[in-house]
């Protein structure tokens, strides 16, 4: 079915700059009206790979009146919820199905270990299956009214999603925000990030095969200041789904509520693990470590502060200190303990931040190594360990996005809930304590949309509600708790006779 829907239209194709990638727009392949390219280059060794298309208002414009044409004329949103829900399922099986092939493009586009792509392909999986179940168990009330009257709500969508993503995680996010709004009836227009589309890219054709009609996924690349930009103010967007930094999240509901439109927000964090005297400090140790480098920090749920009671400050921060030293950034394709930075942008805020805290004295415990022989083209950035950090410092308080470790030790319950509370931000946290009043008390105290006890999901399955407080953002993501964001209530009322 797609091989017959692309016939006539130009096909990827090897140039000089490597493959030459077009974006999905009403289920055909288009370059940008403009001809402009981004190219795409590996952050692992800095050669460039690929290129695809800079898309601006009109290839934006483009994308959405297919999608608003899907939505009003086509069969998507009137077909039966379990169709719909068949068809993400059968997305899911494609996806499964072209695994390695997705998790090889992840992780060269972003530089992850090759572990690590395989994992947001086994979640993206996930989220299609979870979504597809889903799709028809979502539904309204009856609701007790006056005599002679029934009353009753619908769950309706909202019509054209427009979906702006980050470089992270690209297939995860695109999967958390198209299976949610797909179930749901919806049609989408996705701007995947700059720094990494070729995924995205890739998916809309899977959607084809998994017979999603066309324009119900349109997948428009580009810089977020000109495709980003000019997809959050479309007047015909209904809804607006963002993740990535609270700058861009302020300027993105700003260009939405020109039109007074709806959105989700996830816009990071600065998120705390507290570490009670009395925790299971094997369990936590390398949990602890893992929360910060995975993907190289650049996770929004990253555990990036570690709060520990004053008593046994010492004996986790060298513990820490030892597993910190032995880990090795480099080549993707290595996959090793962590990959390069997404770009040198990123490599140069990240040692910014660091080179700030150095020269205000805070103490260096330990930094991990690039691998010998790493490409000197990669955006590569050591693991480093800070011990007791001045609370009200920058890098206490911003979100880094790199393999950076904060400590902070506390004398008890309540300095320690002061501390977890103490940033703008409060996306998720970690709670370790044999003590069971304790857990429920902090669990409750703790300002954050997700919070782990004896454990940390950074970010947790495909199941579990997923959002901010604050700087962090708002509406929730993931779990059945998306499936609101992503439609509205209709109320229905009907005077008998
Ligand atoms: O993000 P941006 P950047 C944080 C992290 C990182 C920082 C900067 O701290 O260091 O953000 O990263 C699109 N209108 N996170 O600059 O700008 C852009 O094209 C519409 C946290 O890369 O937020 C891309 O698709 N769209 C985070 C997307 O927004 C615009 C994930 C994200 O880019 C736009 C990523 C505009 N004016 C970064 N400007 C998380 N929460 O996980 C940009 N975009």
């Amino acid at each position: 079915r797609a091989k017959e829907l692309l016939m006539g239209v130009p096909q990827s194709a090897a140039g000089p700059a490597g493959e030459a990638f077009l974006q999905w727009i009403d289920g055909r392949q288009v370059d940008a009206v403009s001809g402009a390219r981004i190219e795409v280059a590996c952050p692992s060794n800095g050669h460039v790979f690929a290129s695809f298309p800079a898309s601006g208002a009109e290839d934006v414009d483009r994308a959405v009146r297919s999608a608003r044409h899907a939505f009003d004329e086509g069969p998507w949103g009137r077909m039966p919820a379990y169709e719909r829900g068949r068809r993400l399922t059968a997305l899911s099986r494609l996806v499964e199905l072209h695994g390695d092939e997705l998790a090889a493009l992840e992780s060269r586009d972003t530089g992850k270990p090759a572990r690590q792509g395989r994992a947001d392909v086994t979640a993206t999986i996930r989220y299609y299956e979870f979504y597809g179940g889903a799709a028809d168990k979502v539904h309204g009330d009856t609701i007790p009214f006056l005599d002679g009257y029934t009353a009753l709500t619908l769950r309706e969508p909202h019509g054209v999603v427009a979906g702006i993503i980050p470089w992270n995680y690209p297939l995860q996010i695109l999967a958390r925000v198209l299976g949610a709004a797909l179930a749901m009836g919806n049609t989408l227009v996705i701007k995947p990030a700059e720094d990494a589309s070729l995924t995205a890219l890739r998916m809309a054709e899977l959607a084809l095969e998994a017979d999603i009609p066309p324009g119900v996924v349109n997948v428009v690349t580009g810089y977020g200041r000109e495709a980003g930009a000019a997809l959050a103010g479309h007047p015909l967007v209904d809804y607006v789904t963002f993740t990535g930094s609270p700058a861009t999240g302020t300027a993105i509901q700003k260009a939405a509520a020109g039109n007074n439109r709806g959105v989700t927000m996830e816009l990071g964090g600065k998120s705390p693990q507290i570490v009670f005297a009395d925790a299971d400090l094997e369990a936590a140790i390398p949990v602890l470590v893992n929360a910060i480098i995975q993907n190289g920090g650049q996770t929004c749920s990253a555990g990036s502060r570690v709060l520990i009671e004053r008593s046994v400050f010492d004996c986790v921060a060298s513990e820490l200190a030892e597993r910190f030293s032995a880990l090795v950034a480099g080549p993707h394709d290595a996959d090793l303990d962590l990959g390069a930075l997404i770009n040198e942008r990123q490599r140069s805020r990240v040692a910014a931040m660091v080179a700030a805290a150095e020269e205000a004295g805070t103490p260096v415990l330990a930094r991990g190594s690039i691998a010998k022989g790493a490409p000197d083209g990669g955006y590569y950035f050591a693991p480093l360990l800070f011990g007791a950090t001045d609370p009200r410092a920058e890098i206490a308080q911003e979100e880094v996005f790199g393999p950076v470790l904060t400590l902070f030790p506390f004398e008890d319950e309540a300095e320690a809930v002061r501390l977890a509370n103490g940033t703008d931000y409060g996306l998720v946290a970690g709670i370790w304590t044999r003590d069971g009043a304790r857990q429920h008390r902090l669990a409750k105290r703790v300002r954050a949309g997700q919070v782990f006890v004896n454990a940390y999901g950074a970010g947790g399955g495909v199941e579990l509600p997923f959002g901010g407080f604050r700087r962090s953002g708002h509406g929730r993501e993931k779990g059945l708790e998306a499936l609101h964001d992503m439609s509205a209530t209709k109320t229905v009322v009907f005077r008998h006779g």
